[in-house]
């Protein structure tokens, strides 16, 4: 095998965000950006030689060409097995399942996420670490480093690996091996959930919609529910991963999964139904003319743990983004067990879950699971709503306000202000930085400002220190007001407000989310001046 050295120019704008580095489709075309990003990786990793690197995608445009140059990279830089996922179709979580299954050194998993795809969206790489999560700050930092600096790439000269046949190509010593990508996270589900109890549920007159929003989960989850769990055909909806994502967002919340939310609120709806994003980490569960606020779908699978077979025998703690609602605190606190508070993305649960910690995660952005694997989990949420639907024989309303009869209910909502400009952006967070000091013991209304900070992480595992990781408003009666910038956009910045209120008293729990939060939302706009300095009258997209 002949290996060629390309030399190549550095890009100063390669720093990976929340989750791996994106860019649009365009920048990713640019000569040698992949290979250089590729290369940084490549040399901020040692021992790989002879090792399995995991690799594969959401299907969006632009995949297989960068899973063709990444095979031949690797191969070049001395990876000894490189197991690539037919068609080079990969769901972000079967990927963590596949490096953990194969004690592979690390995976390389080609998604943008919930980003549009096609030509003119977005496209996106993360690496992953062998414990199947993703790289740490400290890695993704040293990859950063190395794209600036960079001035050459390796690469095999071998042609074409054909993604679409399964099986073993042998180069010499090493090895390029097409796997199902279905098969053994679907074998790790049966592992974890009462198929049995699930097969019944749909043998019954149980309805469900699932809308794979034509990208990775659909093979997963027709597999899944219609093949193995007998629910009736044409129960997974866009299920062909498609390069463009049928020119949808495939990101499943009220805004982007609309078709499937006004089905679930028409005449006739099905009982359960659901949604997972471009790569599958993340879900949205809906009942009949009934939707579930990630946080509280946390605090609900958390509480109803024993309803499956995998954590029947108890949880070791919960963690949830600082964001995420504080819902799961109360069910922690029930428990007995530890509730642990990181910053937003997943990559802050593996030490975790690592240290035995924790069992479950997870976000407010629909993102939710447990150390089976080390990323969120979308049809694991799902699998793990209808185990409890099974279990507990009620509707998916019922199982929620019992929940708020016994816990309380955090009233939570997600206002984002999409594609402002960055320096509005960031003059915005600082006027709010500039006020801490003399909002705390202020008064708006009700509501007594007890603390006004940037939230900084301490690792408590490696010790390791993040900071600056949202502006956190925390009110004397537990309310919250926090504001972030996006990690993950590829236009101007987006504004994410969180907004939560708790409610004890079971005769104001079935107020409507925005009305309740109103006072709230009006205090997040004084300190923030949002409308005044961004020019928008509301945010473009409220989950
Ligand atoms: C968003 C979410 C965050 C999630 C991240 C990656 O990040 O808020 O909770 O972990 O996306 O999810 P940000 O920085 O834009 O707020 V995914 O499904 O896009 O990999
Ligand atoms: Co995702």
């Amino acid at each position: 095998m002949f290996i060629k050295t390309v030399s190549s120019n550095p890009f100063q704008d390669q720093r990976p965000g929340t989750s791996g580095l994106r860019k649009r489709v365009k920048v990713f075309q640019e000569k040698n950006y992949l290979e250089n990003y590729i290369q940084a990786i490549f040399d901020s990793l040692s021992g790989v030689t002879g090792k399995t690197l995991v690799l594969g995608g959401d299907g969006r445009y632009f995949n297989e060409i960068a899973i063709q140059k990444i095979i031949k990279m690797a191969l070049a830089n001395g990876f000894g097995r490189i197991m690539v996922a037919k068609d080079g179709i990969l769901s972000t979580p079967a990927a963590s399942c596949v490096i953990r299954k194969y004690k592979a050194f690390g995976g390389i998993i080609l998604s943008a996420s919930h980003n549009p795809g096609g030509e003119e969206g977005d496209f996106g790489i993360k690496y992953n670490i062998s414990n199947g999560g993703p790289a740490p700050e400290s890695l993704t930092e040293a990859i950063y480093l190395r794209s600036k600096t960079i001035s050459s790439y390796k690469i095999a000269d071998i042609p074409d690996i054909d993604l679409s046949v399964l099986g073993e190509i042998r180069f010499g010593d090493l090895v390029v091996e097409v796997f199902d990508g279905i098969n053994d996270y679907v074998d790790l589900m049966k592992t974890l959930f009462n198929f049995s109890d699930l097969r019944k549920l749909f043998a019954s007159d149980f309805k469900m919609r699932y809308d794979a929003m034509n990208a990775v989960t659909g093979p997963y989850a027709h597999r899944i529910f219609e093949e193995e769990l007998g629910a009736k055909e044409g129960t997974v909806i866009n299920w062909k991963p498609l390069p463009d994502f049928g020119g949808k967002h495939p990101d499943p919340n009220l805004t982007y999964a609309k078709d499937l939310v006004d089905y679930m609120f028409s005449e006739g709806a099905a009982d359960f139904g659901a949604a997972s994003d471009g790569d599958g980490d993340r879900n949205m569960i809906l009942g009949n003319h009934f939707y579930v606020n990630p946080s509280d779908s946390l605090a609900v699978i958390c509480a109803n743990y024993k309803a499956v077979k995998g954590y029947s025998s108890g949880i070791l703690g919960i963690a949830r983004s600082m964001p995420t609602s504080q819902a799961a605190n109360k069910v922690a606190d029930f428990l007995g067990i530890d509730c642990y508070e990181t910053p937003t993305g997943w990559k802050f649960f593996g030490n975790l879950m690592d240290g035995n910690k924790v069992t479950i995660c997870g976000e407010e952005s629909f993102g939710t699971g447990s150390n089976h694997v080390r990323e969120k989990d979308g049809l694991w949420a799902i699998l793990f709503w209808l185990n409890i639907i099974a279990n507990t024989k009620k509707s998916v309303s019922e199982i929620v306000k019992d929940h708020w009869i016994k816990f309380g209910r955090n009233y939570y909502s997600r206002h984002d202000y999409e594609n402002i400009d960055t320096d509005v952006a960031n003059a915005l967070m600082d006027h709010i930085r500039e006020q801490f000091s003399s909002l705390g013991g202020k008064e708006f209304g009700e509501y007594m400002v007890s603390t006004a900070d940037d939230f900084n992480y301490i690792d408590s595992i490696d010790g390791s220190e993040t900071s600056k990781q949202g502006i956190r408003i925390i009110f004397t009666n537990g309310s919250r007001i926090i504001y972030r910038l996006s990690g993950t956009g590829t236009k101007g910045s987006t504004l994410r407000i969180y907004i939560e209120k708790y409610e004890s008293e079971i005769s104001k729990q079935s107020q409507d989310t925005q009305v309740a939060l109103s006072d709230l939302i009006k205090i997040a706009d004084d300190i923030g001046e949002i409308i005044k300095r961004t020019g928008m009258k509301q945010p473009t997209v409220i989950t």
